[in-house]
Formats: C-alpha cells, structure tokens, sequence
C-alpha cells in the first residue's frame, strides 16, 4: 500500500485532504519534523512533508506534484481535468502560484525568518514585510474570486482544495490584516465545510 508521509499543522494537509477526498487506499502515517532520528529522513531526504511512497517504493515530493498525480488517480472525481485540456493547465497554473508566491515566498519566511536571518533582531520586520507581500500575493486570488465560486472552472478542483488550506492558516498569523480579502473568506469556508477536510483535520487534531 502506498504511504503518504504528513505532520499535523504543515502543508501536508493538502495531499492528506485529498486522500480523503478521493478515498484512495494510501497509509497516513505522521512524522516528527526537524528532528535527526524522524523516520522522513529516510523516506526523503529534505525530511519534509507531504512525501508519498508508493508501494513499488517510488517517492513523490512537492504538493505541486501529489496533488495532480493522486488526482488522476480518479479522474472521474472532476478535481483534475483532463492532459491538453487548458482547464488542467490554468488549475497547475494556481498550484504553482500558490506553491511559489505564498507558500515559499511569503509563508515560510513568516513561519520561518531564521532561514533569512541569524540575527534574531532582525525576524519581527522578515515577518511584517512578509505579510505585506502574503496580503499582495492573497488580493491578487482575491480579485478573480470576484463573480465566481472557484479558482477554475464551475467546480471544486484541487487548485481549490490547496487554497483553502493556506486560507485556514491565516488566522495563526493573529492578524486583521486579511479581513478585507472576503472571497477569499468564502473559499475557505467552503474548503472546511467539506466532509474530506473536516476528516483530514480530525485525524490530525487526533494523536
Ligand atoms: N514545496 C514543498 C514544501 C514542503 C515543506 O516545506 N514542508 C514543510 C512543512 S509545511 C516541512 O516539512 N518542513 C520541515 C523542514 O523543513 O525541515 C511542498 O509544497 O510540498
């Protein structure tokens, strides 16, 4: 049985969300981060989450590459689309958006401004300036909210379901700085509401 390697709390929570979404016959199995002796280090070398191992031993790394790869495992879900549709390709178009602008660009220097400074004077003012640009990064996806449920498309696809979790971190940054992005909000809302997510975070919450 393939495995899919998370932590609770991190951005594998997206590829975990999806699992479950699709009810795919893949193991959860969670993972101590950022310590020598987790068992991710021999499953991946960078030691990050999410990580999925096949059962053949393939590794897969990069939500940018699980999501779509679990995706087409049930094409029939209408969470993907189909290769040479433009439909698919504007769905990866916002995965790599998210990925890249939010996630690396502002998210991580936020959670971890220490990647960006030893000094640790200097990890008040990483963050804020990273805010600034997650807010930017954020109002950009906001506006195409505008007039329209989701990222693509008339249906929930797993650009979608990526969104929503970022969305759903923004309340640990215990900023107002997000209020205004409403479309946003209503993403999100409609990312948790799902029954897929609520099992994803239960089973995280859980141990
Ligand atoms: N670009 C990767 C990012 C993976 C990543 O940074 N995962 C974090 C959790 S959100 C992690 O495992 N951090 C542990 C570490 O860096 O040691 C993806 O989207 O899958």
């Amino acid at each position: 049985m393939s495995v899919l390697y998370i932590a609770p709390g991190t951005c594998a929570q997206a590829a975990h969300t999806l699992v479950r979404e699709l009810e795919l016959p893949v193991a959860i199995e969670r993972v101590p981060l950022r310590t020598p002796d987790s068992p991710i280090h021999r499953v991946n070398p960078l030691g990050r989450v999410p990580a999925l191992q096949l059962d053949d031993g393939t590794l897969i790394t990069e939500n940018s590459a699980i999501l779509p790869y679990l995706a087409d495992l049930k094409p029939q879900s209408g969470l993907f689309a189909p290769a040479g549709s433009a439909e698919r390709a504007q769905i990866q178009s916002w995965i790599g958006y998210l990925a890249f602008e939010v996630h690396a660009g502002c998210l991580r220097p936020i959670f971890r401004p220490d990647r960006y400074s030893a000094d640790e004077s200097t990890h008040a003012g990483i963050r804020a300036q990273a805010i600034e640009q997650l807010h930017q990064a954020l109002a950009h996806v906001d506006r195409h909210l505008q007039g329209r449920q989701w990222l693509v498309a008339e249906r929930y696809t797993i650009a979608d379901l990526y969104l929503g979790m970022f969305v759903g971190w923004l309340p640990r940054l215990g900023s107002e700085r997000f209020a205004d992005l409403q479309h946003l909000a209503r993403a999100q809302q409609a990312f948790q509401a799902r029954p897929a997510t609520r099992q994803a975070l239960d089973f995280e919450a859980a141990r």
